[in-house]
């Protein structure tokens, strides 16, 4: 039977999540010796490790049936290629930054500008799009020392916290995309692959479900619960168990992650009170 074959990165922020997610997974990578692939010992996927930069292609080709990386680096890349699941982590954006004493009216700012990046397809089509002539420096990494060394005017970086820009006297004013990490794959997986991956899907789907929500449970008196119901909506509807207490009940729902505290807030002034909440490990919808 084939294996469907897994590229992660290498070394780089990506790796560890990415191997974290296959575990969480339930799949057991065996420790072999060599350090560019490893066979799963119970699920037929092999792990191809490579730099970021490299994996549309090899999934393009075939070389790797899926994987695991940026959705910059994908719209940069720009192969033929399928991105088929977010992944929601390594969240980052694409922005462009200039010199903090700068003033900054407007796009056209960069009108006959040079401007340093690793990304010059993302930039380029932005440029175009917003009818932006500016000359495109291509470097391959500490993009953010540009302006300072007097290489270009502005900078087209990865930005996650913003401190880099803060540190090199550069202020972000406009994001291109917004990216996180995303599964690519080849367009042409044969049936057998098809199934391994619609298999890992499955599963990687109850892992991060189980991330997006909690387990909550509460007491709450009977005449309250029909307002409780309705502030819990959960996966089908809440789970009611009586207390010995006379004319109380322990309700048991699911409630997403984001929507958390605020509905808490909402759950104590309805009544609610001893609330638990419980993070779950899988969730099957
Ligand atoms: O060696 P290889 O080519 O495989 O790795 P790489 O060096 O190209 O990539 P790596 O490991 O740095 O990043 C992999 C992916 O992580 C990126 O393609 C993004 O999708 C994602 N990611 C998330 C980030 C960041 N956050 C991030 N902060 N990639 C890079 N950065 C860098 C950015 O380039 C800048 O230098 O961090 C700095 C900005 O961070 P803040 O927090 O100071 O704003
Ligand atoms: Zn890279």
């Amino acid at each position: 039977m084939s294996e469907l074959k897994i590229a992660i990165q290498k070394n780089g922020r990506l790796s560890e999540n990415s191997k974290k997610l296959l575990e969480e997974c339930g799949i057991k990578f065996s420790n072999g010796i060599s350090v560019l692939k490893t066979t799963a010992r119970n699920f037929p996927v092999e792990l191809l490790f490579l730099r970021d930069d490299d994996i549309p292609q090899y999934v393009e080709q075939q070389v790797a049936d899926i994987g695991i990386l940026g959705e910059n680096v994908v719209f940069e890349k720009n192969k033929d290629v399928t991105v088929i699941e977010q992944l929601g982590f390594a969240q980052c954006r694409l922005s462009l930054a200039i010199p903090k004493e700068d003033k900054y009216e407007g796009l056209g700012y960069f009108m006959n500008k040079k401007i340093a990046t690793s990304y010059p397809h993302i930039l380029n089509s932005f440029l175009k799009k917003n009818k932006i002539i500016a000359e495109i420096e291509e470097i391959s990494g500490s993009v953010e020392i540009a302006p300072g060394i007097g290489l270009a005017n502005a900078v087209c970086d990865i930005v996650s916290s913003g401190s880099t820009l803060l540190t090199n006297g550069l202020h972000e004013v406009e994001t291109i995309l917004k990216s996180q990490a995303v599964i690519i794959g080849n367009k042409n997986l044969g049936p057998e692959k098809q199934e391994i991956l619609n298999r890992l899907l499955f599963r990687i789907r109850a892992v991060k479900n189980a991330k997006e929500n909690k387990y909550i449970l509460l007491n709450t008196p009977e005449s309250a619960i029909t307002k409780i119901c309705n502030i819990l909506p959960g996966m089908k509807s809440p789970t009611i168990v009586p207390l010995v207490e006379k004319g109380w009940v322990s309700l048991h729902s699911v409630v997403k992650e984001d929507e958390f505290w605020e509905r808490i807030d909402q759950l104590k002034a309805a009544g609610a009170e001893g609330i638990l909440v419980i993070p779950i490990e899988k969730m099957i919808l």
